[in-house]
C-alpha cells in the first residue's frame, strides 16, 4: 500500500485529492492546523475513527511555518509521495498579509522540501514531491501560457509561488529528487472557499434567488480566467507523481471566461437579471490585477493523458445547483429561527 501525505488537506484540493487517493487503495496522512473551531469539514466524510483496524486517512498537526514539526511527519509517515498543496491561497489576501503568505507558501515549500532531502539522505528514501504550482506565476504575460512562459508575478502570493517553483526544481537537479511542479489554473468545485469569485457568486446569487441576499458586491468584472473543475485537477495532480521523469505541467482547459460572463451565466441558470443585483465596490479592487489567464494544456495531454472532463457550463450547473440547495435549506433554518441572516463575508 502506496503512502501519500498531504499539505493543505483541509482545503478544497485536498479533500479532492484524498478521495482520489483512497479510491486508489493509498493510505493517506493529512497535515491539519490546530484551529479555535473545526476545520475539517470538507474531509470529514472521508475520516475514520483512528481505533479502527489500518484507517485509510490519518491526520497530524502540523504548520508550513513550523520546520521541526514537517520533520517530525515526515519520519512518522515515512511517504512514497508528498503533495504540497497548503498555502495562503487568497491572491487578495496575499496584499494585505504579503510576510505571511511569503513564509507559508514560498518557506513552507522550503521546509518540506529540507525534511525529505534530509529524511531520504539518511534513510534512502526519497518521497516524490508535488508543488501546487499556479498559473498567477504568469501575472501580466499575455495569454495563451505554455509551460515556456515567462513568469511575471503581481502580487506577494504570486511571488512566493515562484520561489516555491524554482525551488522545486533546484532540489530537483541538486539532489535528484522527484520533485514535480503543477501550474494549475483557475479551478473550481462545490467546494470552493466562498471569497473566491466563483463560489462567491454562486452562493449570493443563490441566496438572492430564495430572498436571503439583496445585493451583490463585486470587483473587477473585466478579468479573464481558465475555469475547471477541482476533480478533474487532482487527477493531473497524481499523474504527475506517476510518470518516469519528473517535470513541469500546465493544467488547464484551454478556453477563458470573465467574471462578468461567469456572473451572466450564473444568474441567467437561475431566471435573474444579473444587473438589478450586482454592484461593484472598489475595495474588490487588488493594487495589481492578472488581467488574462488562458492555459496551453497540450504537454499535460501529450504526456500525462490528462484530459478535463467538466465544461465551464457543466461546472456553473454544478454549482448553482449544490449553493441552491444550500440556500433552500438555509432559508428553512432562517425561518425557523435556528439562523441568523447576515453572513460575515470577509472584505476580500
Ligand atoms: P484552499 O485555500 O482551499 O486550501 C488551502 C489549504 O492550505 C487548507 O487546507 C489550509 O488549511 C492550508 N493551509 C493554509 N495555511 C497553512 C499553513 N500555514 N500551514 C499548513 N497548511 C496551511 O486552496 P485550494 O485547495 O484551492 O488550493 C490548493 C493549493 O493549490 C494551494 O497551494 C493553492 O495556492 C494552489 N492553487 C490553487 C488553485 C485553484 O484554482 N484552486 C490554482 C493553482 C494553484 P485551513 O483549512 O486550516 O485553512
Ligand atoms: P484568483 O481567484 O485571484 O484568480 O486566484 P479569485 O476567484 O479570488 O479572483 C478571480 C478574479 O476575479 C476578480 N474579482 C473578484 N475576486 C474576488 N475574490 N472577490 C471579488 O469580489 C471579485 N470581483 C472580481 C479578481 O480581481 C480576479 O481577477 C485563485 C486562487 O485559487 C489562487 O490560489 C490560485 O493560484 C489562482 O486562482 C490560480
Amino acid at each position: 500500500m502506496k503512502r501519500a501525505l498531504v499539505t493543505g488537506i483541509t482545503g478544497q484540493d485536498g479533500s479532492y485529492l484524498t478521495e482520489l487517493l483512497v479510491k486508489k487503495g493509498y493510505e493517506v496522512h493529512g497535515i491539519i492546523r490546530r484551529a479555535s473551531t473545526f476545520n475539517t469539514d470538507r474531509i470529514d466524510h472521508l475520516y475514520e475513527d483512528p481505533h479502527t483496524p489500518s484507517p485509510h486517512v490519518k491526520l497530524h498537526y502540523g504548520d508550513l511555518a513550523d520546520g521541526s514539526g514537517l520533520r517530525r511527519v515526515i519520519e512518522v509517515v515515512q511517504p512514497d509521495e508528498v503533495y504540497n498543496l497548503g498555502a495562503q491561497s487568497h491572491v487578495a489576501v496575499s496584499f494585505q498579509q504579503p510576510e505571511y503568505t511569503v513564509d507559508v507558501d514560498a518557506l513552507g515549500t522550503l521546509r518540506l522540501l529540507e525534511a525529505i532531502r534530509d529524511f531520504g539522505a539518511r534513510t534512502g528514501k526519497f518521497a516524490r514531491f508535488y508543488q501546487a504550482g499556479t498559473s498567477e506565476m504568469f501575472g501580466a504575460t499575455p495569454p495563451p501560457q505554455s509551460e515556456a512562459t515567462p513568469f511575471y508575478p503581481r502580487s506577494p502570493y504570486a511571488a512566493a509561488k515562484v520561489y516555491a517553483y524554482w525551488q522545486t526544481i533546484n532540489y530537483r537537479e541538486a539532489y535528484q529528487m522527484f520533485a514535480s511542479n503543477g501550474i494549475l489554473f483557475n479551478h473550481e468545485s462545490e467546494r470552493r472557499g466562498e471569497t473566491f469569485v466563483t463560489r462567491k457568486i454562486t452562493r449570493a446569487a443563490t441566496r438572492i434567488k430564495v430572498g436571503l441576499q439583496r445585493k451583490l458586491y463585486l470587483g473587477n468584472l473585466d478579468a479573464k480566467r481558465d475555469w475547471g473543475h477541482a476533480e478533474d485537477y487532482v487527477e493531473a495532480m497524481w499523474r504527475i507523481l506517476q510518470v518516469d521523469e519528473p517535470d513541469d505541467f500546465v493544467v488547464a482547459t484551454g478556453e477563458s471566461y470573465s467574471v462578468k460572463a461567469f456572473v451572466e451565466r450564473v444568474f441567467a441558470q437561475l431566471d435573474l437579471d444579473w444587473e438589478e443585483f450586482v454592484l461593484i465596490d472598489p475595495r474588490y479592487f487588488r493594487p495589481t490585477e492578472v488581467e488574462h489567464l488562458h492555459g496551453d494544456p497540450t504537454k499535460a495531454k501529450r504526456v500525462l493523458g490528462w484530459e478535463p472532463k467538466v465544461s465551464f457550463a457543466r461546472l456553473v450547473e454544478r454549482m448553482v445547483k449544490h449553493d441552491l440547495e444550500l440556500a433552500r435549506q438555509e432559508k428553512t433554518l432562517v425561518e425557523a429561527g435556528h439562523l441568523v441572516t447576515a453572513r460575515g463575508m470577509a472584505n476580500v
